[in-house]
């Protein structure tokens, strides 16, 4: 199809119809679907390579928590026919091959310039573009930027002294190197116990000299049950993809698994014990997204869950004074995003293995030689930073988004994120967000497809219409936050600090807690926002 800019008449014409910023996900697909449509379209990533989260996190033992047939792209019949995944929860490497492999099979990569990190985006109403720099000084300009920069992808390293000091060699997980990192014989240290810290901790004791694992806040954290995928089953998951995707879009949070209609205590003792101890042996998100109806948001109910999950841990590690360390006091079960493990908690039982709990005796700095804590000095040839990201809106931040008159989007965002849909918002007109804070993330690439269809539509629209500016109104964007905010009351996670709340206690300003997060189903978002593409985005600013 012939790429013809949008005419302005009089006004220059910008160098691209649509900037992408980002090549994770997101953004392949997105360009894919302008490209598919005429569209100018350039990717600005900051890596050398495609990826997004999976180019940057390649810590030992990096892997899905979502069934890997139900995460990867579902818009070409033909890449699901040709793509073999080789376990039920991929491996890092694996998904970056199967990026790479997207990037050639749609020859992405020609319109995807990478080592350009965008710094500024700033939006001129006289020519109604955006201008965004790159970090070497560069510009261009677009009608429409999208930006799909991830909700976690700006990783924090802990505020503690002596952070340079370290003779050894260090590493913050999501930034971790190309070449592999050999542990053997070595002292390590593992700071963090979030997801991606219990990945590195149970996949790195196999190989490191001695180990240990400075944990602030015990995680809950149930098994994963990984498994390879055999030929036979391979056969059936090509043949189920249509079911299996129709299943995706009906769920809560578009994983195979949708919460039980049950309430915990609409059974009796006896069935509820079968019940966990069934989610507790199956695969994957079960027991988090599956589990009865009742259990995140009732204190009582998710006590019993608790209680289950912490019988669990005691069973499994054997020093009982460990186990109450591993066992989380402040917060319910999937409260937090849950980590999912394979023999997490029976690494503590080996004897090159130690677990420092340091809220009983803090990190006071970090030393040419290792860690000091308030009772001890440790040495450490390695030290392992798994301390999380920035998330939601920190990548956000780091750009300096100007609108029209002005507007900084982190001035606008000081409070929390204000948004249309996830997607827009008001004064920075022609920009869309695919996974902004306030939209539905879940088994994120099914929300993935979703967004970058719904703004492809968009954008499609302002085209066929001649239309050089779409712009959030204030009504719409009060009415969407305020929603947002009103889905997240009486849910348990929002009592508890987490990246969920945007509580991170390594960057200035986020210290308190905020609804960045969609709490709704995925369904009903899909409905609103197909009910706003259906009225013609009347309820946008059109011009
Ligand atoms: P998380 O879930 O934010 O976990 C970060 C971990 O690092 C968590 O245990 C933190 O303890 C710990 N942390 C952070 N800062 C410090 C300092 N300064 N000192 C000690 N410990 C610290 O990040 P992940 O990367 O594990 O996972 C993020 C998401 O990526 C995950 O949910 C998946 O969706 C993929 P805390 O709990 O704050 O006390």
């Amino acid at each position: 199809m012939p790429s013809k800019a949008i005419n302005l008449g009089a006004t220059p014409i910008p160098d691209l119809d649509v900037i992408i910023i980002g090549a994770g996900l997101s953004g392949m697909y997105q360009l894919y679907r302008l490209r598919e449509l005429g569209f100018r379209v350039r990717v600005f990533e900051a890596g050398t390579n495609v990826g997004g989260t999976w180019y940057w996190n390649r810590y030992p033992g990096a892997r899905f928590d979502s069934e890997s047939y139900t995460y990867g792209y579902s818009f070409s019949k033909e890449l699901l026919q040709e793509w073999d995944w080789s376990e039920h929860f991929a491996g890092q490497p694996e998904t970056l091959r199967y990026c790479n492999y997207v990037a050639d099979k749609f020859d992405l990569r020609r319109d995807i310039q990478f080592e350009s990190r965008v710094t500024a985006a700033r939006y001129e109403e006289e020519t109604r573009s955006w201008t965004i720099t790159l970090q070497d000084g560069s510009s261009f300009s677009c009608r429409f930027l999208i930006t799909a920069i991830g909700p976690l992808s700006t990783p924090t390293l802990p505020r503690i002294e002596g952070l340079g000091d370290f003779k050894g060699a260090s590493f913050h997980t999501a930034r971790w190197p190309k070449e592999p990192v050999d542990f053997t014989g070595k002292r390590v240290a593992v700071i963090g116990t979030g997801a991606t810290g219990i990945q590195t901790i149970q996949t790195i004791a196999k190989e490191v000299g001695h180990l240990t694992v400075f944990q602030r806040t015990a995680n809950w954290a149930a098994p994963l049950h990984n498994g390879k995928i055999d030929a036979e089953t391979q056969k059936k998951i090509k043949a189920g993809y249509p079911e299996i995707f129709a299943r995706c879009q009906e769920t809560f949070a578009c994983f195979v698994h949708t919460p039980d209609p049950r309430g915990a205590f609409e059974v009796s003792d006896a069935e509820r014990e079968a019940f966990y101890e069934k989610l507790y042996g199956e695969r994957g998100f079960g027991i988090w997204q599956g589990n009865f109806k009742d259990i995140l948001t009732d204190r009582k109910a998710n006590a019993t869950i608790s209680d289950f999950v912490a019988r669990k841990i005691r069973e499994r590690v054997k020093d009982p004074a460990v186990a109450e360390k591993l066992i989380p006091k402040n917060h319910g079960f999937g409260t937090r995003r849950l980590p999912l493990e394979t023999f997490y908690f029976e690494i503590y039982n080996q004897d090159n293995v130690e677990l420092v709990d340091i809220k009983e005796t803090p990190i006071e700095r970090i030393t040419p030689e290792g860690i000091k804590t308030s009772d001890r000095e440790f040495e450490f040839d390695i030290i392992i930073y798994a301390t999380g990201f920035d998330a939601l809106t920190g990548s956000f931040d780091k750009i300096d988004f100007r609108g029209a008159n002005d507007a900084r989007l982190k001035e606008k965002w000081k409070h929390g994120p204000q948004t249309y849909l996830g997607i827009m918002v008001h004064e920075f007109p022609n920009m869309m967000m695919l996974m902004g804070p306030h939209t539905a993330l879940g088994n994120i690439p099914r929300s993935i497809e979703y967004s970058v269809d719904w703004v492809t539509g968009l954008v499609r629209f302002a085209r066929d219409n001649h239309l050089t500016r779409l712009e959030a109104t204030t009504a719409g964007v009060d009415s969407w936050t305020d929603h947002v905010k009103a889905l997240g009351v009486g849910l348990l996670s929002n009592e508890i600090d987490s990246w969920m709340t945007g509580i991170n206690s390594n960057v200035e300003g986020k210290q308190t807690r905020i609804i960045a997060r969609y709490s709704g189903s995925a369904p009903a978002y899909r409905a609103r926002c197909d009910e706003v593409a259906a009225k013609g985005y009347d309820e946008l600013r059109l011009g």
